[in-house]
């Protein structure tokens, strides 16, 4: 007789709905299909609108990733107005993407990511007590103290942009805030305490400190080199992650993508990871090694989704969304594009940035083991590390410096561009043309448009799809290793998520 069993896995409470649904053979999954079930068309409503309408519109997309939407729309219209951002802007810009993903990343960790550590399938792990004195909601020390200072953080935001989110203040050829000496000082005060507290509460020691950690056995020495670093965040996580083995779960395709985190002012005395313009370099990573990204390469296939269109690939300059929702086709079963590059599904994200940089420990990671829910948590929790350091470096050179933070442009009568930028869970692009004054075509490609992919023609599953497929689930009933699994690419959910109902068809 079958063992075999479909369970759907709707995952609430998310901004952008998210329904998982696996096929079990005994307590194994052989096939997962990830849908998007809310239709939003954010493209449609972008039609016939004036150029700049963009800079208002599209970062209402998300209320956790605005302002990236924000930087994607104003580097497509940088294009298309060939102007020349100065310096301060590319700093400014810099220093709220970065407040935007500190944010983000923190929130994902302790708000969403661990809060599935307080799972009952962990009631008997010896990690259980701690887990709840942690991550209970809102009610645990490290979701309180995540809830307190990433609030804090996004005050820089609504100083350097006014508001967060939903903010403007980017435009093309700049910004249209000019900071005075006093916001500087502000800022950095809150970035100072802010670091105070991730470095001691989430890291355990220095960011310089941790940028020392260059391997898996680098990892395992630090964890018990001081009480500091085994009591903190980052420490418990490691001791949880051991004993949930997510180090064994949630592979994906082994591809990566990342589009490139930060565009280097021309003047800084900040230090490149990588030599493509960038702080975190731009990489396409396929087994193991790492090649350009050419924009050319990104095609969007819907032969599993709920548009009209017979399947063909199409580049985003020449997408469509037309919603065809009879859900009649058995094969078409998420409002989500399935984005490819090179004819391949990819990955996105900290981890595929760090890979794309050739981290040490990422690298030393990836060949032990392969990509895993582990290492891409991981990425994201100590990406911070990377990110602080320059965000105070460019606020001392904004100090510093009275060049301007605007170049002024013209009317915007015809052309076509795109913002590709790296946005808290990864690369985002939006591709614009504007014919006569108005926006002819607009797409967007979000960061989680390529990890909720469905298949494409060719029959590939998505990134977290085939992340998902082949995991063995210790209890049917508390399948918890799918929430690690989904959680751990981040998917774009503003609030806390959990397996609400699970209904079993045999
Ligand atoms: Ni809605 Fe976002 C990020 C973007 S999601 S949160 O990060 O773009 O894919």
């Amino acid at each position: 007789m079958s063992s075999r069993k479909k369970v759907i896995v709707p995952l609430n409470r998310v901004e952008g709905d998210l329904k998982i649904h696996l096929e079990y053979d005994g307590d194994t999954i052989y096939d997962a299909f990830s849908a998007g079930t809310m239709y939003r068309g954010f493209e449609n409503i972008m039609k016939d609108r004036g150029p700049l309408d963009g800079l208002v519109i599209t970062p209402r997309i998300c209320g956790i990733c605005s302002n990236s939407h924000l930087a994607a729309a104003a580097k497509a219209l940088d294009m298309i107005t060939q102007c020349m951002v100065p310096d301060n802007a590319t700093r400014v810009r810099n220093i709220t993407l970065i407040a935007e993903q500190l944010q983000n990343d923190v929130r994902q960790h302790s708000l969403l990511f661990m809060v599935d550590s307080t799972s009952p399938a962990y009631v008997s792990s010896s990690f259980y007590d701690e887990a709840l004195a942690r991550y209970t909601p809102l009610k645990g020390r490290s979701v309180v103290e995540a809830i307190e200072n990433t609030k804090k953080i996004l005050e820089i935001l609504s100083i350097l942009g006014g508001q967060w989110p939903h903010s403007s203040f980017m435009v093309p050829g700049g910004v249209v805030s000019v900071p005075g000496a006093n916001d500087i000082v502000q800022c950095k005060y809150i970035l100072r305490q802010f670091r105070m507290w991730y470095e001691k509460q989430v890291l355990g020691c220095s960011c310089d400190l941790w940028r020392q950690v260059r391997s898996r056995q680098d990892l395992e020495a630090w964890l018990e080199a001081s009480p500091a670093h085994y009591q903190s965040d980052l420490g418990f996580f490691l001791r949880f992650g051991r004993e949930a083995g997510l180090s064994r779960i949630g592979k994906g395709t082994e591809n990566f993508i990342s589009y490139g985190f930060l565009d280097m002012p021309r003047n800084t005395r900040v230090q490149s990871l990588g030599s493509t313009g960038y702080y975190m370099p731009a990489g396409f990573v396929s087994k193991g090694s790492v090649r350009q990204v050419n924009q050319h390469e990104i095609m969007e296939d819907t032969s599993h989704s709920w548009f009209s269109g017979h399947g063909e690939e199409l580049h985003p300059y020449d997408g469509m969304t037309i919603p065809y929702a009879t859900g009649s086709e058995g094969h078409r079963y998420s409002w989500g594009k399935a984005p490819r590059y090179d004819g391949q599904p990819a990955e996105t994200g900290p981890l595929a940035q760090m890979l794309a940089a050739q981290n040490p420990l990422f690298m030393d990671l990836l060949n032990q083991d392969g990509p895993s829910a582990f290492s891409r948590q991981l990425a994201r929790i100590v990406r911070p590390t990377l990110t602080i350091p320059v965000m105070d470096q460019w606020l001392e050179e904004i100090a510093q410096t009275d060049e301007p933070f605007f170049t002024p442009y013209g009317e915007i009568r015809n052309g076509q561009g795109h913002g590709m930028v790296e946005a808290p869970r990864g690369s985002l692009g939006h591709w614009v043309i504007i014919e006569d004054g108005r926006i002819k075509r607009y797409q967007v490609i979000s960061p989680t448009t390529w990890n909720a992919s469905p298949r494409d023609s060719n029959g590939q599953l998505g990134p977290w799809e085939r992340a998902l497929a082949g995991t063995k689930i210790r209890d049917l009933k508390i399948p918890v290793e799918v929430d690690h699994i989904v959680r751990s690419f981040d998917p774009c959910l503003v609030c806390t998520v959990h397996c609400a109902d699970l209904r079993w068809e045999v």
